[in-house]
């Protein structure tokens, strides 16, 4: 271990060891790195005595597939819960405040309080992003004693760097290895479970050993092997389903879905994805997202949006719209500012990679509203970033 990183370990500690209600959370939409590393963080807390929760706001038909079979597997050692249990969790504690505040107590009024509410001992552990945008706690931060960030991206998250304890380096290939150095560090065996969604996450982020890799990861995934990870575990977890690739790969190059336009978003070179011969198909929502990914994937675009219909939990079908850019564009800049003030359009995420969900039964006639408006975006929506990696 580094000295930095035996220095973060022992900060990490002492927070751990002095709060009482410790939550744990990744960005939003987790992957394998953002699962892996929260449940890390709470074998730590184990280890040391504490209870803690993670938080996942993504459920089964928001979360990727795969994704949700990995929380699963780790639900019976730890414990998940999504915001509205949080919610619950701090009204508690609101309540018993009540006497004090209760003449100004109105319905919206309740989440102005709770948002502002201090919790004693509280600890907030982020890991997988420094961007508390991407956060579902985003509003709630203020309610946290101490915050720590666990991550290995690019520092973008400012305000919320400045006011927590963090580990933020770039030369780690994940934050699931990152969190697996600590956690080796005890020198204790976990579960098979722990160790596959830890081992998940530096395949995903290392995109199987071929880049950001060091000495340490490799060390890491050693130490991951022995305790009970192997490789056909791990090959499962990334297993695809190949109907599924069928008409995602289809969705993506069937001739003619595919329109390539440079004009747009002042003269980049947008390519806008969709069923073109049978608009009315529904996808399952990850399959929107992939086929954004696949045709971002080829260089000749700076950004790929794929739109088409999904199901939602209230068996409503909206279009969904995926977005992936260079990291010029701020693709998740421009899909909120798409939608806000329409009750009919909800979207934002990160800038390389971003959603909204349309309520409109006429997919082309939103494919012309989204060119329209990306026509006609101007500077102050629309600025241009440096390249940031994924
Ligand atoms: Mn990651």
């Amino acid at each position: 271990m580094t000295k930095e990183l035996v220095k973060f370990t022992y900060k990490l500690e002492s927070l751990i060891k002095k709060s009482n209600d410790i939550f744990i959370i990744g960005h939003k939409d987790p992957d394998f790195d953002a699962i892996g590393a929260a449940a890390g963080v709470a074998e730590i807390c184990k280890i040391l005595g504490k209870d803690s929760k993670i938080i996942v706001n993504e459920d089964e038909f928001t979360l990727q597939p795969a994704v949700k079979l990995l929380q699963d597997s780790l639900s019976k050692y730890y414990n998940f819960i999504n915001l509205e249990d949080y919610i619950d969790i701090i009204s508690k504690d609101y309540n018993e405040n009540q006497e004090i505040q209760y003449k100004r107590l109105i319905e919206e009024d309740q989440y102005y309080y709770l948002k502002q509410l201090k919790r004693k001992k509280s600890l907030l552990i982020i890991v997988d992003t420094n961007n508390p945008k991407i956060l579902s706690i985003k509003d709630y931060l203020n309610n946290f004693d101490n915050i720590i960030v666990i991550d290995h991206h690019e520092r973008i998250g400012e305000e919320l760097i400045r006011k927590s304890n963090n580990f933020i380096d770039e030369n780690y290939s994940s934050a699931s290895e990152i969190v697996g150095t600590i956690l080796h560090s005890y020198e204790k065996s976990y579960s098979k479970e722990l160790a596959l969604a830890l081992a998940s996450g530096i395949k995903l982020d290392t995109d199987t050993f071929k880049r950001n890799t060091t000495e340490n990861t490799y060390e890491t995934f050693t130490i991951l092997k022995k305790n009970g990870v192997n490789d056909e575990d791990i090959r499962k977890t990334f297993r695809r389903d190949f109907e599924s690739d069928k008409l995602v790969m289809n969705l993506v190059f069937n001739n003619g879905n595919a329109k390539e336009f440079t004009n747009l978003l002042k003269n980049h070179n947008v390519s806008i994805v969709l069923n073109r011969h049978a608009p009315e198909t529904i996808y399952k929502p990850e399959m929107i997202s992939q086929a954004a990914d696949e045709r971002q994937d080829y260089d000749d675009v700076d950004a790929s949006i794929v739109m088409g219909y999904i199901k939602d939990k209230d068996d409503d079908t909206p279009v969904k719209i995926s977005i992936r850019t260079n990291g010029y564009v701020d693709g998740g800049e421009l899909m909120k500012n798409y939608c806000e003030g329409k009750d009919n359009k909800s979207g934002g995420g990160s800038t390389i990679s971003a959603a909204a969900l349309v309520w409109n039964t006429d997919l082309l006639e939103e494919e012309q509203n989204l060119i329209d408006y990306l026509d006609s975006v101007i500077t102050d929506n629309f600025k241009v970033k440096k390249k940031t990696k994924k």
